[in-house]
């Protein structure tokens, strides 16, 4: 038995958060223990595989909402973490990553004004490097989901990190990403299909990822051609996320939390969505059962549609407008 403390915390994104926390003599430390026990570590400042040092308060109240506290970004991250490993449970029904209730981790402030976050499967891992000028943390809920569901990814399917199933592997991680700020329903971060728009990785306010119309962005796929797979991950994975975007809420013009969003067809065709919900619980069951580290966009589709006939039939709607989505952005 382990005693489990709440602690509250001042984000930079998400604002007041409460926090899982565990005493560490007579403090506290960054130990979510009703969540595997997951802890949050300080690199301060270094590159290496090292784990860093376990965060620790006095009092419980961590971070003051700036990144010039360092307890911030680690409030960020540790909260997003408690997050994803909520939406696995209550959601997609799984006990945490790997499904065995094992906790990751998170280690914040990687590097030097490093502009990027990363899983790695070798530690079981994440890691966040503080943005811009050390100002912007990356950190934010989405980006939190996104770097987690990489482990997700890496304990089911295994989608290789190259060509289409690359593609793949980064699209099952913005579609998690992007469920989980949904899910928290938290004012300060309301859900989007919009990636990193809290990170500012431009510096023009700008997201990293639109989900609506991926091509919005200079660089990522809206729809599927033979040649797709030679983009970077990042861009391939365009066609899945508007695949994604267009099952949950259909083509044409809609407002989402106060975000106006407009997505097109490949052939002008016309999907209704099915809402997020059913979304992802159908991409969650094509990743756990159906693809393999191969998987590519047609075997996706296919994926998809055996997932929705387990677990909605195939006779239904959701079957007709999977197949409609996948059709909508040339995937046949
Ligand atoms: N943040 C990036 C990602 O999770 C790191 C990478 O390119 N692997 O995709
Ligand atoms: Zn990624
Ligand atoms: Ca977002």
């Amino acid at each position: 038995y382990e005693a489990i403390d709440t602690g509250v915390g001042t984000s930079e994104y998400s604002g007041s958060v409460t926090l899982g926390t565990a005493p560490s003599g007579s403090a506290f430390s960054l130990t979510d223990t009703a969540r595997g026990g997951h802890k949050t570590y300080d690199l301060n400042g270094a590159t290496s595989t090292a784990t860093g040092t376990l965060f620790t308060d006095a009092d419980d109240k961590w971070g003051d909402g700036t990144p010039s506290n360092r307890q911030t970004a680690a409030v960020d991250a540790h909260y997003g973490a408690a997050v994803t490993w909520d939406f696995y449970k209550s959601e997609l029904g799984r006990n945490g990553i790997a499904g065995d209730g094992k906790a990751a981790y998170s280690r914040v402030h990687y590097g030097n004004a490093y502009v990027n976050a990363f899983w790695s499967d070798s530690c079981f891992c994440m890691t966040y490097g503080d943005g811009q000028n050390n100002q912007k943390p990356l950190t934010a809920l989405d980006v939190a989901g996104h770097e987690m569901s990489h482990g997700l990814t890496a304990a089911t399917a295994k989608l290789n990190y190259s060509r289409e199933s690359g593609g793949l592997n980064e699209a099952t991680s913005d579609i998690f990403g992007t469920s989980v700020e949904f899910f928290a329903n938290n004012a300060s971060d309301p859900g989007d299909y919009l990636i990193g728009e809290k990170i500012d990785i431009r510096g023009d306010g700008s997201p990293l990822r639109y989900m609506d119309k991926p091509s919005k962005d200079g660089a990522s796929a809206d729809y599927w051609s033979k040649t797709v797979g030679r983009l970077d991950v990042h861009n391939s994975s365009g066609v899945a996320n508007h695949f994604f975007y267009l099952l949950s809420e259909g083509s044409g013009a809609k407002t989402v939390n106060g975000v106006a969003y407009n997505s097109p067809t490949y052939d002008g065709s016309t999907v209704a969505g099915i809402g997020r919900t059913k979304a992802y619980k159908i991409w969650y069951k094509a990743l756990s059962t159906y693809m393999t580290s191969t998987t590519d966009y047609a075997g996706a589709r296919a994926a998809t549609l055996k997932a929705t006939a387990d677990l909605y039939g195939a006779t239904g709607v959701e079957y007709q407008q999977v197949a409609a989505a996948w059709t909508a952005v040339n995937v046949k």
